[in-house]
């Protein structure tokens, strides 16, 4: 069923605690850990708890988890204190923009000078 955890998916393990993150902030519809592999020295990603591919079938199916994820960035920011410096919210969506997890995340940068155009 949509949304239901995918056994052979690493996010929903992590949300299951199967798989260690360094979690700095869960809520009853979203995880918060550090990437494994860090573009910047915040850089966090912001998950449901429910299983969706992507961002964009995720806010069709469930629009209150996409707004969840976007509060949480904040919170994110002010915990890093980087509100005043900056940051950056991304999701990529399909392989040709870079994703290589298909469980809906979003990446929340900053702690550094980020540039414009992204790669
Ligand atoms: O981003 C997927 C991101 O997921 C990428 O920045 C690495 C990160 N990643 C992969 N495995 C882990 C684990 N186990 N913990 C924390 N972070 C992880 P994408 O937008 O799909 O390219």
């Amino acid at each position: 069923m949509a949304g239901e955890p995918q056994a052979d998916c690493l996010f929903c393990k992590i949300v299951a605690g199967e798989v260690p993150a360094t979690i700095v902030h869960e809520t009853e519809t979203i995880v918060a850990f550090r990437d494994i592999n860090p573009q910047a020295p915040t850089h966090v990603l912001v998950i449901p708890k429910v299983h969706y591919p992507d961002a964009a079938t995720l806010a069709a199916a469930e629009p209150q988890v996409i707004a969840d994820i976007l509060r949480e960035a904040r919170t994110v920011a002010a915990g890093d204190d980087i509100e005043e410096t900056g940051y950056r919210v991304v999701f990529n969506t399909g392989a040709g923009a870079g994703q290589t997890v298909f469980h809906a995340h979003l990446h929340v940068l900053g702690g550094r000078g980020l540039q414009w155009p992204p790669g």
